[in-house]
């Protein structure tokens, strides 16, 4: 079936966002007074035979197809706060792994008391968002039972109640979900997109509570073996639209959900390179972008550097370049660490 797809381009910020859009020269992305796109990059065709033309704002206002101006109303409406957190500007979610096997960091943080201590660190750096997982989903992890995870994680989220930056579960079980909402998380990151286990969804509705959902191909233990598409970029983007359509039908709010391409979950080093580089297309989706790159492999790969914590300056430079793109949530290890590039970026871009 032939898709239409729209990449915002030509990003402009602060002031100049503003005179541009009052003088018809460029669109708000997502509601935002100080990020603004000046063209289109529209993406026609389905994978394997797409084309690409760059379109200004103007003509593509003018086309009179609805598919088009639903797109263009998506990409430039206001997003709602996500656990009380505005979109309006670019937010830190500080990761805590609550396992022996992380990637990034195996191990440090297995302990109760060390993951309570680390989470109240990220928070004193400056996170908006604490993301708290007691299963690794790095690539070849084994899964854990939910007894594990909730044996793991449970003591960390009760240590860390009434802490006043939102808290979300990283996990792909139901019963997880329902425990650690009751324990106060705000939230819910799924890396299967709630569609692990059969009652995902209906579980997450009876939450209520904001949903990431992200993409990912096969699972963990096998995903990196030889992940294939024939158009990585549109695939992720059916997939992630499909997984909104299906968490609305069962009853969770569009404004509950948020979108996460996956970098990483069966995708090699140009999967990756090819998402990270059309993000700002996701917008087309409505809902806010996270986008996790943090200490990730293709920051390995591009920089030579083997050691995880030792990737902090590679996996902050993909991070300006998300927000950049108008990502409303970055996914990090380093918090005080992105949160001092991320304020060197908004003053120089007299953005929010
Ligand atoms: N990446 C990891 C885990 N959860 N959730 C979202 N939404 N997006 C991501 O990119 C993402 C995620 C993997 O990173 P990490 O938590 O550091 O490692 P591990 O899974 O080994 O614990």
């Amino acid at each position: 079936m032939t898709g239409i797809y729209l990449e915002p381009v030509g990003m402009v910020y602060g002031a100049i966002a503003r005179d541009a859009v009052a003088l018809g020269a460029a669109l708000p992305l997502a509601g935002s007074s100080s990020i603004a796109f000046g063209a289109v990059r529209l993406w026609e065709g389905e994978p394997g035979n797409i084309k690409h033309a760059i379109v200004r704002v103007s003509t593509i206002q003018a086309i009179d197809e609805p598919l088009v101006k639903e797109l263009l109303d998506k990409i430039m409406s206001p997003r709602a706060p996500a656990a009380g957190v505005s979109m309006d500007a670019p937010r830190i979610m500080g990761i805590v792994n609550a396992t022996p096997d992380s990637f990034s960091n195996g191990g440090d943080h297995f302990d109760a008391a060390a993951a309570i201590a680390h989470a109240r660190k990220l928070a004193a750096e400056g996170a908006d968002f604490i993301d708290i997982g007691a299963e690794s989903t790095r690539p070849g992890a084994e899964p854990v039972d939910a007894e594990e995870e909730l044996r793991r994680l449970m003591p960390v989220l009760q240590g860390l109640s009434g802490m006043p930056v939102p808290i979300s579960a990283d996990t792909r079980k139901p019963e997880v979900m329902r425990e650690a909402a009751a324990a106060g998380a705000a939230m819910i990151n799924d890396v299967s997109a709630l569609a692990f286990a059969p009652d995902s969804l209906s579980t997450a509705a009876a939450l209520k509570k904001p949903a990431v959902l992200m993409h990912a191909q096969g699972n963990p233990d096998k995903m990196q073996d030889n992940p294939v598409y024939t158009d990585v970029v549109v695939e992720v983007y059916d997939f992630l639209e499909n997984r909104i359509h299906a968490a609305v039908s069962a009853g969770l709010p569009r404004e509950s959900l948020i979108a996460d391409p996956g970098i990483g979950f069966g995708k090699n080093l140009e999967h990756n390179l090819s998402l990270l580089q059309s993000l700002s297309l996701f917008h087309g989706l409505g809902v806010p972008l996270l986008v996790g790159v943090s200490r990730k492999g293709l920051i390995g790969t591009l920089t030579g550097e083997e050691e995880p914590k030792e990737r902090a300056v590679g996996s902050i430079a993909a991070a300006l370049d998300a927000i950049s793109k108008g990502v409303q949530i970055v996914r990090v290890h380093d918090v005080l660490e992105t949160r001092q590039a991320f304020a060197v970026w908004q003053a120089l871009h007299g953005a929010a």
